[in-house]
């Protein structure tokens, strides 16, 4: 029977991630874990578990206890907050998905799912429809961390037939959870602003383009990798994957068609510099040809269904 482990379960993703996988496997065969103590409300219809990813003995323990087949294994540090600690983002990054890596290769673990990033790519990779193969050359801690992970993902697949699958998220936009420390995160927190009735001043300049998707989308394309037939995942690193990409100038247009009085003003940061290294779009052609992906979200529908949910149906609570 499919038992499922999802570390970093009281994320932006992870929140999300448990509810779905709860809804489709039953409340009792997902395993919410964070290294949080509170446990949120919305995590709290099933099993939960305080850890840390990097202590491998507690892995191990929480796993057998459980009788774990599957692990989602989110923990990590993002790219605005890597870019201030780089030295444990590096540490959290690698380790965290070693030890999953390891319990998979002595054969206790079945499955296992790790998210990259678009944050792979860097200023050398072509920016518009980036293609799955090309150069790729990031120039941050966080991006560094995910290319990294994604070669010894394919490693473990190929040396160890570990039966490891990714998608190399694009910034992801969701109501019940707010983004812990992205480049992305403006795309959230402007929902909250014109939510607010507010202006928003936006972190990035008006015109830089970048890969996004509605976390609905990404929860989706995730289950479905994962319950893909084996023979069907042929990439082994990590998976392109595109949504919806916007400028912050077309965001707060599309804000504006439902808002007519939004405003917003830009105050660009050190994230500018993270962002200018990022594409603006994303091919993924091989996820849809492999195991039939289709976004469903485009940028209208986006925010409608943010501007009518923020602020509304928050699974905030500690
Ligand atoms: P998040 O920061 O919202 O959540 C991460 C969770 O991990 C937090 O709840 C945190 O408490 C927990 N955590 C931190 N250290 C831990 C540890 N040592 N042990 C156990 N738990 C720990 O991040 P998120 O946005 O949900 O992202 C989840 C994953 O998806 C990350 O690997 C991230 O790189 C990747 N990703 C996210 C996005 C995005 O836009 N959200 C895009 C691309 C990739
Ligand atoms: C970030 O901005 O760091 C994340 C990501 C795209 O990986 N949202």
């Amino acid at each position: 029977m499919k038992k499922i482990l999802v570390v970093g379960a009281s994320g932006q993703i992870g929140t999300e991630l448990v509810v779905a996988l709860r809804s489709k496997f039953g409340n009792e065969n997902v395993i919410a874990s964070d290294i949080k103590d509170e446990i949120k409300p919305a995590l709290q219809n099933g099993p939960y578990e305080k850890l840390d990813i990097m202590d491998a003995s507690q892995l191990k323990t929480i796993v057998s206890k459980h009788g774990i087949t599957e692990i989602y294994q989110l923990a990590a540090l993002l790219s605005a907050t890597a870019e201030k600690h780089p030295d444990f983002a590096w540490k959290l990054n690698m380790e965290g998905l070693f030890n999953v890596l390891n319990l998979a290769k002595e054969g206790t673990i079945k499955k296992i799912f790790w998210p990259s990033s678009i944050a792979v790519f860097g200023p050398n990779t072509p920016k518009t429809n980036t293609p799955q193969y090309t150069i790729m050359e990031p120039s941050t801690v966080y991006g560094i961390s995910k290319l990294a992970g994604e070669r010894w993902c394919e490693y473990y697949a190929t040396q160890f037939d570990v039966d490891v699958r990714s998608i190399r998220y694009p910034g992801l936009i969701s109501y019940t959870s707010l983004p812990g420390g992205g480049t992305t995160d403006y795309a959230v927190e402007i929902f909250y602003s014109a939510k607010r009735g507010e202006d928003f001043s936006c972190f990035l300049k008006a015109d830089t383009a970048l890969p996004m998707m509605y976390m609905d989308d990404a929860i989706r394309a995730t289950i479905s990798l994962m319950e893909s037939p084996k023979e069907d995942v042929k990439i082994r690193s990590s998976y392109n994957l595109a949504g919806i990409s916007f400028t912050p100038a077309e965001i707060a247009a599309a804000i504006q068609k439902f808002k007519p009085d939004f405003q917003i003003t830009y105050d660009p940061d050190f994230r500018q510099k993270i962002a200018d290294s990022w594409p603006g779009s994303i091919d993924d052609k091989a996820a849809q040809e492999h195991w039939g992906w289709k976004p469903n979200y485009d940028l209208e529908k986006m925010c409608k269904v943010m501007l009518d949910n923020v602020l509304e149906h928050d699974f905030q609570g500690s």
